[in-house]
């Protein structure tokens, strides 16, 4: 069975990842939180990303890492620094030493968030981030080209839309992604044998996608859910949003400049 690294393990898309892939790999998991519950067949490691020592010592003995660790909404810059450029770098630099080939980037919706609404975009568009947190985002893909590239590693980011049991409003009605379709795309990233360096969609086969996720198809998704299912019901509960953030792809990323942290970092002594 191969071993399989998650960091950032304690948050949402973590925990469904988790139970999702259980008995399936190895998973050693990692988190700087502690986690709720940690089942039998795991092994936790707590581990602050952004210092290299300890993205050294938890790459090291895995097949694969998801990298998930990091700062997940838009947020002040000091955050996105530590956690999502120099966190994901020292990610990658570890893997490498540890000599881990492959690597699956969770990036974000976010990356191309400033794409409007009505035009769809496939995994070739050129970054239109929306925001310090989209912007990481875009960092860790040129990151996972160059280390594939340059040292030959294997990546594969999935742009990632909304991680949840149900899509949550309109927006997520073309961005949602269910935990089974997630764990598929997860798993085609550790197991396709031909993967070098790609990007594909983090979403279900929903009918309102703005997505060309024909390069996912091509490594072999087949997403068995689709938000429009849940349609009337999400709709029904719709407040109009904001003109300008209805317009884009991001929605209010493209508008604000913080976002609730759903998981928020431990408070440390002193200023952070
Ligand atoms: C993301 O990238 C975030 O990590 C997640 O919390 C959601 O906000 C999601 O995008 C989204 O766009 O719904």
């Amino acid at each position: 069975m191969k071993r399989v690294l998650i960091t950032g393990a304690a948050g949402d898309v973590g925990t469904h990842l988790r139970r999702e892939l259980a008995g399936k790999y190895v998973l050693r998991v990692s988190d700087l939180r502690g986690l709720k519950k940690i089942n039998k067949e795991e092994q936790f490691v707590r581990a602050d990303i952004s210092k290299f020592a300890d993205a050294l010592r938890i790459t090291k003995g895995v097949d694969a890492v998801i990298h998930l660790g990091g700062y997940s909404v838009e947020g002040p810059w000091d955050a996105i620094l530590n956690a999502n450029i120099v966190g994901c770098h020292n990610i990658f630099e570890a893997a490498r030493q540890n000599g881990v080939k492959r690597i699956l980037f969770p990036s974000s919706n976010h990356a191309v968030g400033f794409y409007r609404r009505k035009k769809t975009i496939d995994d070739r568009v050129y970054p239109k981030p929306d925001g310090r947190y989209g912007v990481s985002k875009v960092f860790g893909e040129a990151l996972g080209s160059l280390y594939a590239d340059k040292y030959g590693m294997q990546v594969y980011c999935i742009r990632l839309g909304n991680v949840n049991p149900l899509p949550i409003d309109k927006r997520r009605l073309s961005i949602w992604l269910s935990p089974r379709d997630l764990a598929q795309l997860v798993t085609i990233g550790i197991e396709h044998p031909k993967i070098k360096f790609e990007i594909v969609y983090g979403v279900s086969r929903n009918k309102r996608s703005w997505y060309d996720n024909s390069n996912a198809y091509r490594l072999g998704y087949k997403p068995q859910d689709n938000a429009e299912k849940y349609a009337k019901e999400v709709l029904k509960r719709e407040k109009p949003g904001d003109p300008i953030s209805e317009k884009y792809q991001g929605g209010i990323f493209t508008v604000v400049e913080e976002v609730t942290n759903p998981a928020p970092l431990p408070k440390k002594k002193g200023k952070r």
